[in-house]
């Protein structure tokens, strides 16, 4: 198996692949030459310079790599290649197995108004709003006088809030269009911008499903992905707190349905935003294995990557419907950034590294000490999750594990982490996708845990050094200078008492 990714999620893959007895063959570029997906895997093999556009998106690179390591399939771990429908079409030509959907799927899902009109037809409820991207300004406006403001302006050639734009008010109509369409063409090379109404505080949940190539669809449950900023997913949880075992199964089922319509194969999220109500719409599916799938493993016990390589070897589905979710899992993104500087990417190297352990603790990584963060890839260094019996001992349990997380060197989330996790709202469970730009200033003022500690010590030293100055004024007699060899700490004590 090729892994055509880097970082952690090349290493998770290549762990499922060593359990299965399947070898690995990592890519690098001139960046990830000491990286440890490299040193995880079977072979490497160089792939190009460090900006991905010239290594790790080189598609005939990849095929390749492949072709030179006699690899017969290739998983290409999220993000990258991993939703490039003519990448697959290429592996499909080159007569190698692609771990993840047919290219048809993609194709349905990957411009976001055709996914919406796909939907539409199979029944499933979408965002109101066109279903075609709108052809000029004065048609948006005619349509917005329709339906009412405030209104989504969204890219139709991709997802994921990129040139996404939000209008309240009529005067802003005209400028809001022309950048939403200016950022579409910047993210997506394509301009083309549709409409949605404007949900309010809506919450982000996400079902995960899984089929195999015959036809059987099932789904994984849930995970609540509302803590976010800038459309960074922060933290994810599952079970979402704020679903009934009514509403999971409801979702489940269009979710199902979702994927049934496009004849999806092996593992897919469908990303639904759920209203104050408890509506909940459609906004886009991602056909891919995730980021945060972690959590669903932990609850239903299921290995996802093993799942995706025995739904492409043709295996049928062992499971018929979605296994009750066991317990609650939590997961945290940390990343090498500085919250007090505006999130700016922290790259450098480790200095120290102390990761966290213990019972039902994951750390899924792509780093060790002595490593040297980039500087031209996604700064995330790893994936904490962890598996509690309720999500208030889960709460614990993260916050404990977090509290065991050193990375000297470079600068880190963790403590902003630690407050997202302290946070009421948080703890509550009812936070919704405007939870981290609310508490922005609370979340960042939070007191630092270490630096209380430190307080601590140093006025334990403090008051020992004032102690220590008036034992030297004190009469020999009762212990000053001529103290007989008895250590300084034991006649502190002494003179206490
Ligand atoms: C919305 C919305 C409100 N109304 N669409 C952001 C990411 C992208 N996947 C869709 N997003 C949103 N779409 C309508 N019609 C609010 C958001 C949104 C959001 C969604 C999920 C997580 C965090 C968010 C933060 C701000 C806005």
């Amino acid at each position: 198996m090729l892994v055509a990714n880097r970082g952690e999620i090349a290493i998770r893959v290549m762990r499922t692949c060593k359990e299965l007895g399947i070898a690995t063959v990592a890519v690098y570029s001139e960046a990830d030459r000491s990286a440890l997906h490299v040193r995880t895997a079977d072979q490497a093999i160089f792939v190009g310079p460090p900006p991905s556009r010239e290594s790790y998106l080189v598609q005939q690179r990849i095929l390749d790599a492949a072709k030179q390591a006699g690899a017969d399939a290739i998983h290409p771990g999220y993000g990258f290649l991993s939703e490039n429908a003519s990448f697959v079409r290429a592996c499909d030509a080159a007569g190698l197995t692609f771990i993840g959907p047919p290219a048809s799927a993609m194709d349905s899902m990957g411009e976001k108004t055709r996914a919406r009109a796909n939907m539409i037809k199979a029944g499933v409820p979408v965002v109101p709003g066109t279903t075609e991207p709108v052809a000029s300004v004065e048609e948006a406006r005619a349509y917005v006088e329709k339906i009412g403001l405030p209104v989504m302006l969204k890219a139709a050639g991709g997802g994921g809030g990129k040139g996404m734009r939000k209008v309240e008010r009529m005067e802003d109509f005209e400028s809001s269009w022309r950048s939403a369409k200016s950022a579409a063409l910047n993210a997506f090379g394509n301009d083309a911008v549709y409409i949605e109404k404007y949900l309010e505080k809506p919450h982000h949940v996400e079902i995960q499903v899984f089929a195999d190539q015959y036809g059987n669809t099932i789904h994984l449950n849930e995970r609540e992905c509302s803590a976010q900023r800038r459309h960074q997913k922060v933290v994810e949880e599952t079970p979402s707190p704020i679903l009934s075992p009514e509403l999971r199964a409801k979702m489940g089922e269009v979710a199902v349905k979702a994927a049934k319509a496009v004849n999806y194969v092996g593992a897919g999220t469908v990303e639904f935003l759920v209203d104050v109500h408890r509506n909940f719409y459609f906004l886009e599916m991602n056909t891919r294995l995730q980021v945060e799938h972690p959590v669903t493993e932990w609850v239903t016990g299921l290995d996802l990557v093993a799942m995706q390589i025995r739904a492409a070897e043709g295996e049928k589905l062992g499971l018929t419907e979605a296994p009750r979710p066991n317990g609650h899992s939590i997961e945290v993104r940390v990343y090498a950034e500085d919250p007090s500087r505006n999130f700016m990417p922290s790259p450098g190297k480790i200095t120290y590294l102390r990761v966290p352990g213990g019972p039902n603790v994951r750390d899924d990584s792509g780093v060790f000490p002595g490593y040297t963060v980039p500087n031209v890839y996604d700064p995330m260094i790893s994936k904490l999750s962890v598996w509690a019996p309720t999500r208030r001992e889960a709460i614990a349990r993260t916050q404990r594990a977090l509290s065991e997380y050193v990375v000297k060197g470079i600068t880190t989330n963790i403590r902003y982490l630690r407050a997202i996790l302290a946070n009421p709202e948080f703890i509550e469970g009812d936070y919704d996708t405007s939870f981290l730009t609310r508490q922005h200033d609370a979340l960042l003022g939070a007191e630092d845990p270490k630096l209380s500690e430190m307080a601590l010590l140093a006025s334990v030293v403090h008051t020992y050094q004032k102690d220590q100055k008036r034992l030297k004024t004190l009469p020999a007699a009762t212990g000053g200078q001529g103290n007989g060899g008895v250590s300084p700490w034991k006649l502190a004590l002494r003179t206490r008492r």
